[in-house]
């Protein structure tokens, strides 16, 4: 799905600001009159401060009025939604107009015309927040009779963070040509040499056109030349390589007539992505993952669009020497996708497949014992569309080098294998750039007992030896985590294995002088203990910290006020760790072949 833009062809309005707001049922045929307000975008669970409201289940309601722009006849109006977490309805003027499921991906609904005409439009957005077992990410879904008879939804999150909701991401009105590109499909297949690129850019339109044009600038705007048969051949071509993005444009025009109908810019970067003999190649170099897990999180907002916070997160992710990310949970804002494709950081994208695990509360079962989760999960259909709303919304940046098929699943019980195989698949069969796909392995999940990592091209692993596994006895915890690594390897020979979670909650400001759990001093020598097992690995490919910076969960025995696996806190304040992780980073290249520098 095409990201909002201006174009000569197009125009769009911002709709954020003060909505009118209301928890609870509404009539959207009335007038919305529960005198509250809310911000859109954010989450609303942290601004309405009430502690009850603050962990509201169910329906909500938004409103605002808007005056609409006068349009000519071959243009049409349309509402387009970064997100609306998890569900939402959209009505104008009372008459329901579309839908959409899922909590992280855009949606846009035409206005019809005859509503045009009644100058100003009633907008009323209806979402849900409610989890269950049909529904990425997976909650635990109940209802309480109260003593007055009152019905009280719950969800229990089956994750690890705060089940934020709201319209998270900005609303646009946005005006179009009703004949329009609805899509942009770029590829681009590189020489031996890395010297030239051919280039293919493919256009869906809404309907049939007597000229599609494409032309390719680069990044100073200078024009380079046509798509002409569907393909155009860049020479010298000018890589977008790992913090040192490089982003041509394609400038694709609609004719009829002779006359322009519709034009939109897409940028887009150059390079390869590959997996082999173990290893993981950008542009045909061995490239080494330093990052994070992250979380759409920050106070105030909640899981609500922060430009700032996402331009300073990523400003900090370089000056510790990092490269990459993960976008665990969920796929993250378009805005954060553009950023990351601007400024050279690598991602991993993730659906909001997290929680497909029976009984999954953080970290306190780690049993290994068969829950019969794939009886009981009815998400397949939901996967599905997550799969192919991500693929459609984020096939173009050259930043994604790599897809997650689900987070910790229960990939060791009966069933797993069945469920997996066919939405590994499905990326593989949707995905134009044919990119690697991957599923994050939970730590029961080990190689004598899991039962999907045969699907996927590299093994990714989020291990705890020294947190949830030996806790706070990291010598055990070395052997530990060394013996597993290496039995990953001796199964998967040939499949690069990345460690996309690792970490210890530590409490800024906590000291100890013998490894005591959440004391700084802990959280430095549990990453110093992993890092020397996995300099050891020959096959490992990178390590993601577990987590960028704190965050705020569910209400758990083991969660603090949240999550306090980070190397930052909620506020970005850097732990203790930091330097060490500056000290080791900015010593390791991006590019290195560690099968030569692993005895
Ligand atoms: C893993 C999850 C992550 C949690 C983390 C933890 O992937 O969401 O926050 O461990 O327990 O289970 O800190």
């Amino acid at each position: 799905m095409l990201y909002p833009i201006f174009s000569k062809t197009r125009s769009m309005y911002d709709l954020s600001g003060v909505w009118n707001f209301k928890l609870g049922e509404h009539d959207p045929g009335k007038k919305l009159s529960s005198g509250e307000v809310m911000v859109v975008p954010t989450s609303f669970n942290d601004v309405v401060v009430d502690k009850d409201k603050r962990n509201y289940i169910g329906d909500f309601w938004y409103e605002r009025f808007l005056d609409i722009p006068q349009i000519n006849q071959d243009q049409e109006l349309v509402l387009r939604f970064g997100s609306v977490t998890h569900a939402a309805k959209v009505y104008v003027n009372g008459q329901f107009l579309g839908q959409h499921q899922g909590g992280f991906t855009p949606f846009e609904i035409v206005i019809p015309e005859h509503l045009h005409q009644d100058g100003q439009l009633q907008l009323a957005v209806y979402a849900n927040n409610v989890l269950d077992y049909t529904t990425l990410p997976v909650g635990n879904y109940s209802e309480e009779v109260l003593e007055d008879g009152g019905i009280k939804k719950q969800v229990k999150e089956n994750f690890d963070f705060f089940n934020y909701a709201g319209i998270h991401r900005p609303v646009k009105l946005v005006v179009r040509p009703k004949i329009h590109i609805s899509d942009i499909i770029i590829t681009s297949h590189l020489s031996e040499d890395l010297k030239k690129a051919e280039v293919r850019v493919s256009v869906e339109t809404s309907a049939p056109v007597d000229k599609v044009e494409v032309l390719i600038y680069d990044q100073e705007k200078n024009k380079l030349g046509h798509i002409e048969n569907g393909k155009l051949e860049i020479e010298n071509v000018c890589l977008w390589e790992v913090l040192d993005a490089y982003l041509y444009t394609a400038r694709v025009s609609l004719f009829k007539d002779g006359n322009l109908i519709d034009t939109y810019d897409e940028e887009f970067g150059i390079r390869s992505v590959r997996v082999d003999n173990g290893q993981f190649f950008i542009n045909e170099k061995p490239f080494y993952f330093k990052g994070f897990g992250k979380h759409e999180d920050t106070y105030i907002n909640g899981r609500g669009l922060n430009e700032a916070a996402n331009l300073m997160d990523l400003n900090l992710l370089k000056e510790i020497g990092a490269n990459s990310f993960r976008t665990s949970h969920y796929p993250y804002s378009e805005e954060m996708m553009r950023l990351a494709d601007r400024l050279g950081i690598v991602v991993i994208d993730e659906i909001p497949a997290v929680g497909l695990f029976q009984n999954f509360t953080a970290a306190l079962d780690i049993s290994d014992k068969d829950h019969g989760t794939w009886k009981l999960m009815k998400t397949k259909d939901a996967h599905e569309q997550a799969i192919q709303e991500l693929v459609k919304r984020d096939k173009n940046h050259a930043c994604v080098i790599m897809w997650v098929v689900a987070n910790e699943p229960a990939s060791h019980e009966e069933g797993a294998h069945e469920y997996f195989e066919p939405l590994v698949q499905l990326y593989k069969d949707l995905d134009p750039q044919k990119r690697p796909v991957t599923l994050v392995n939970i730590l029961m999940a080990t190689p004598d007992k899991d039962k999907v990592m045969d699907l996927v091209d590299v093994i990714c692993l989020n291990r705890y030896y020294g947190w949830y596994l030996e806790h706070g006895d990291l010598d055990k915890a070395k052997i530990g985590l060394k013996k597993e690594l290496l039995d990953w390897q001796a199964l998967y020979p040939d499949k690069p294995i990345l460690i996309t979670e690792y970490g210890a909650d530590t409490l800024p400001g906590l000291h100890s002088m013998w490894e005591i759990p959440y004391t700084e001093e802990f959280q430095c020598d549990f990453y110093d203990m992993s890092h020397d097992v996995f300099d050891t690995i020959p096959n490992l490919v990178g390590e993601q910290v577990w987590n960028f910076a704190d965050f705020e969960t569910n209400l758990m025995i083991l969660r603090v006020q949240g999550n306090h696996k980070g190397l930052f806190s909620r506020n970005r304040q850097p732990k203790q760790v930091v330097k060490t992780f500056k000290k080791r980073w900015t010593s390791i290249p991006n590019y290195h072949n560690k099968k030569n520098s692993v005895k």
